[in-house]
């Protein structure tokens, strides 16, 4: 009998904002652990994804949608981290949309690593209809960078995944695992608990509200099998708290309730949930506050 040697190694989930990135990693590791939504720039920290088989463990790094359109502290914070992921991983994958090849993807070819391997996910095979225009439109893209592979998957649908992988699998160097081989991601339930409740606002809040929140846990306790968790949302205005808390408290409860069975899910264990508001100004471009959030 042969010995397989065993294979682990990161890969780096890149792309411009609302291609699907984190979509992507949840499904290719089977659990949600990063926080997904219709509105671009849903991802504000690197989430970390550990997917385990018997001879390989891939840890994908999910990232911040990458775009320049928009100056800021903010988005310098996001791109800094895209840019830092980059440098440190066995293989990239630059996700972008199925017939969507834009110059906010094309902004992002300079920086993509030139020794490490770069495979060219296309996503969201479902809206793409026209299999001719399909194959025309991989030719276009694969033609502006020197793409290690291309894979063509809906990351919603879960289609074509197991083919990505193996794509993937060669790619990483021989090792032993780095985490546990039930772990999912390597950020702590605390973290989590926070990403879901921002989750839930980009979902139920209007077109710009989200951006302006942030999220922070003010206690995570365990009482027996019960996480009692308790978490502000601070907002720039006074307004904004009304918005948040809707007619009678309706909304606020609706985003309170849909986060805690999130939670129930992902910790497999009951929680108490408390989430109230807080006004808090400026923060969106306040550097020093973004560096309090670990967002630096
Ligand atoms: N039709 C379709 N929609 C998808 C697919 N994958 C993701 N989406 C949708 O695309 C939207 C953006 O998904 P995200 O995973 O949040 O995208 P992201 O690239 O992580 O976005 P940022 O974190 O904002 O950069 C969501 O509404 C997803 O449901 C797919 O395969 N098909
Ligand atoms: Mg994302």
């Amino acid at each position: 009998m042969t010995d397989t040697p065993f294979h682990c190694g990161f890969v780096a989930i890149v792309g411009r904002p609302n291609v699907g990135k984190s979509t992507l990693m949840n499904h290719l590791i089977g659990q949600k652990v990063s926080i997904t939504s219709k509105k671009a720039q849903t991802t504000r920290h690197r989430v970390n994804g550990i997917h385990t088989e018997d001879t390989a463990q891939f840890v994908f790094v999910d990232t911040p949608g990458f775009q320049t359109f928009h100056k800021g502290a903010l988005n310098e914070v996001l791109n800094r981290s895209v840019k830092e992921t980059l440098s440190d991983v066995d293989c990239v994958l630059f996700v972008i949309e199925a017939m969507r090849w834009t110059g906010a993807d094309k902004e992002l070819l300079p920086l993509l690593p030139k020794h490490t391997p770069v495979m060219l996910v296309i996503n969201k095979l479902d809206k793409a209809k026209d299999k001719q225009a399909l194959m025309e439109f991989i030719e276009t893209v694969k033609a502006d960078f020197a793409f290690a592979d291309v894979e063509v998957v809906s990351a919603k649908h879960g289609q074509r995944l197991a083919e990505l992988l193996d794509k993937v699998r060669p790619r990483l160097p021989e090792s032993m695992p780095l985490y546990p081989e039930d772990m999912v991601t390597d950020k702590s339930e605390r973290f989590l608990a926070a990403e879901i409740v921002r989750e839930k606002l980009f979902r139920y809040l209007g077109e710009e509200l989200p951006y302006s929140m942030n999220v922070e846990v003010e206690q995570f306790e365990l009482d027996g099998a019960l996480r009692r968790i308790h978490i502000a949302v601070l907002v720039d205005k006074e307004g904004q708290k009304g918005i948040l808390i809707g007619k009678g408290g309706e909304k606020l409860k609706k985003i309170s309730t849909e986060a805690r069975l999130d939670m129930e899910k992902l910790f497999d264990g009951k929680v108490y949930l408390e989430v109230w508001v807080k006004v808090k100004s400026g923060w969106a471009d306040d550097v020093r506050f973004l560096k309090e959030f670990g967002l630096h």
